[in-house]
């Protein structure tokens, strides 16, 4: 039978991994941080969102979607044959707060985020936030999200003050989630104070450059620490594109034995490319280039790239039609919308 189009748009399940969300209680608290002093590179970004002038129509916009759940999501959702969103807490998350504060609006968000599953479980699905500033109320909470909430996994926005997860400090969220079985996706926000200053102008602070950098330096530190070898199965998943990370795979491997040898870096177990491959996946978030996919495909293999559309922040349309006219395999195409999600997300098949 010939399928129309539409029909053919329909019949694979499409679950968008990067979906962004938030709720009233934390953006109303990040007004508040985007009162308070400071020099964060994040408050250029927190005070345009959540501190913008009343007349500001595209700010009210962009807040009005990321705090709507169910009234123009499932409907830009509809219009768009996405199946499914796996919802974040929007960036910073509660990572610019104090240690209190982001502890107990974590397990707020982690309760609207459970709810909201509940009442549409074919809809959505749910990365669970923690509060890093506190790493071991973080892992309490990073099992209850889990085991009493059934959430699919966590969130994290790269640095919290300034800090990174090789810091062992942290120890005890990656533990966490290692046992957990669950996969860390971590998130851009603005760098960190040390990196932050060339982002300063040009609006490289955000999306444009900033984020990826920020990102990106996240997973290297982590690789070339070494704490895989302490938490081999800890899973972590970078969006946009792996924020390029695998692009740097020869030179990352060559340099990094360079500086084991003189002893500038810790000697390993397995090389950084290796790590890449065994302990994250990507997604295609905000990266919309077949080139690029296809490059993440060859080089880190079909099973570990995944689709994501970030809304509100990018437009569902084209989003799906990238990967619609991805040239890739049916099979290849399924594991990509959907399988892989599955999988690393724990999510049941259709
Ligand atoms: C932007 C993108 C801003 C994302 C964000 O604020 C997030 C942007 C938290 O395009 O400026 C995102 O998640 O990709
Ligand atoms: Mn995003």
């Amino acid at each position: 039978m010939s399928a129309a189009p539409k029909n053919q748009k329909k019949k694979i399940r499409r679950i968008a991994t990067e979906e962004a969300f938030s709720i009233p209680e934390v953006a109303a608290g990040l007004r508040d941080v985007a009162r308070a002093p400071g020099d964060s590179q994040d408050l250029i970004l927190v005070k345009r969102i959540y501190d913008a002038p009343k007349d500001d129509k595209p700010m009210a916009s962009l807040l009005a979607h990321l705090l709507d759940l169910e009234v123009m999501r499932l409907r830009d959702m509809d219009d768009n044959n996405v199946d499914m969103h796996i919802l974040s807490l929007t960036a910073p998350g509660v990572q610019m707060f104090d240690a209190d504060t982001a502890t107990s609006l974590a397990a707020l968000a982690n309760d609207r985020l459970a709810e909201v599953v509940r009442r549409h479980p074919t809809r959505f699905a749910g990365l669970a936030t923690f509060a890093p500033q506190s790493p071991q109320r973080a892992a309490k909470e990073m099992e209850r999200a889990i085991k009493k909430l059934k959430l699919n996994g966590f969130i994290l926005n790269s640095h919290t003050n300034s800090e990174y997860l090789d810091n062992p400090k942290y120890f005890p969220i990656l533990e966490a989630a290692e046992a957990l079985d669950g996969c860390i996706y971590i998130h851009p926000r603005a760098a960190s104070d040390g990196m932050a200053k060339p982002f300063a102008d040009y609006g490289l602070d955000s999306a444009q450059w900033g984020y990826g950098l920020e990102t990106s330096t996240h997973a290297v530190r982590m690789m070339v620490s070494g704490l895989f070898d302490r938490f081999p199965k800890l899973k972590i998943c970078l969006g946009h594109m792996g924020e390029a990370v695998h692009f740097w795979s020869w030179r990352l491997d060559y340099m990094n034995r360079n500086a084991q040898n003189r002893g500038a870096a810790p000697k390993l177990k397995l090389t950084p490319s290796e790590y890449f491959k065994r302990n994250f996946v990507i997604t295609t978030s905000g990266q919309e280039s077949h080139l690029a996919l296809d490059y993440s495909i060859k080089s880190l293999g079909i099973d570990n790239v995944l689709w994501a559309i970030d809304y509100p922040y990018q437009p569902s349309a084209p989003a799906v039609a990238f990967m619609d006219s991805a040239p890739v395999s049916v099979a290849e195409r399924e594991k990509l919308y959907h399988g892989n999600a599955e999988r690393v997300f724990h999510i049941l098949p259709a």
